[in-house]
């Protein structure tokens, strides 16, 4: 407790929750200004994201009816597009990832976190990127503007990045830098890149012209900050996204209602992302420790106080 109130009684955080405010408030107006339309989140669903690594599970059960606690609302955003009316929406969604204890020392992790989560319908990755490159400037600039006192409290200098943000395939990175390679990159970095073509979930657009190479993206933070962002184009063909559960030895009875509205040919294709608001608040205030930017910031494998 005693730490917990020296947190939440100092300086430092109520720089951090003015830089945090302002950064939502340039995101909100910048999709308002896009027509990107807003969207309440989902917290308890029959599906959820399977996610491309191991985390316990969060379930509850309702009136034998087994629901999931949200690890991403990715297929709530595919299907929330089925509406021929709506064509562009986002999220600031919360999300449940019990992830293993391990990860309490990346510096980047949370057990209960929120994203920006972003889709849009007949667009692909080359509009998304530019959408999501304008939006990073244009926050950053927004936080300098209007932050200047915080960010010196906080001895953070920041820049606007000019971009355009470079682009590196994820393969080509492994081949130099080894398993590592999104940190080592980052630290090398002066400007948030891209890595692309990332071997990951069922729903993430695999190039028919090519298999084996995914159409999707991370965009990631300068100075070893990490990872900023993930998404990429979908995939929405029945047969498709059957094959690809199948590959990972996911079972199709975990998302019946998505593949029956896939099996109906009502999901679109579309690209997107979600932009974690936590890693976003380190990343603007240059806080090392993610358990530092909020109030209530839950670390793997550490006590919930609160
Ligand atoms: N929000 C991400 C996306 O849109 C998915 C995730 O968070 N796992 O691709």
């Amino acid at each position: 407790m005693e730490k917990f109130l020296e947190k939440l009684k100092s300086k430092e955080m109520a720089a951090r929750l003015r830089i945090q405010s302002s950064a939502l408030k340039a995101i909100h107006d910048h999709m308002h200004l896009f027509g990107v339309i807003q969207l309440v989140p989902v917290l308890l669903s029959p599906i959820t994201d399977p996610l491309c690594h191991s985390v316990f599970e969060a379930d509850i059960a309702y009136y034998g009816q087994q629901l999931a606690l949200t690890k991403s609302m990715i297929m709530h955003k595919q299907i929330s597009l089925v509406s021929p009316y709506t064509d562009k929406i986002y999220i600031v969604s919360p999300n449940i990832r019990l992830e293993k204890a391990e990860l309490a020392s990346t510096g980047r992790h949370l057990i209960d976190f929120s994203q920006v989560d972003v889709e849009f319908k007949g667009k692909g990755r080359g509009e998304f990127m530019g959408f999501t490159e304008e939006i990073m400037k244009h926050t950053i600039k927004r936080v300098l503007e209007e932050c200047g006192a915080e960010l010196e409290l906080l001895r953070r200098e920041l820049k606007t990045p000019k971009g355009p943000f470079k682009k590196y395939d994820s393969r080509e990175m492994l081949e130099r830098f080894g398993e590592g390679y999104e940190q080592a990159l980052s630290f090398e970095s002066s400007e948030p890149f891209w890595i692309t073509n990332i071997k990951r979930e069922f729903y993430d657009r695999e190039d028919p012209g090519c298999p084996g190479k995914y159409l999707n993206y991370d965009l990631v933070y300068p100075e070893g900050f990490g990872e900023a962002l993930s998404g990429g184009e979908r995939d929405w063909e029945y047969g498709v996204l059957m094959r690809k559960m199948e590959e990972r030895g996911q079972s199709p009875g975990s998302f019946a209602p998505y593949l029956e509205l896939a099996k109906r040919g009502e999901l679109k294709p579309s690209a997107g992302g979600g932009l974690g608001v936590e890693r976003l608040v380190r990343y603007l205030t240059g806080t090392r420790d993610i358990g530092d930017v909020g109030l209530f910031t839950k670390k793997p494998g550490e006590k919930v106080v609160l």
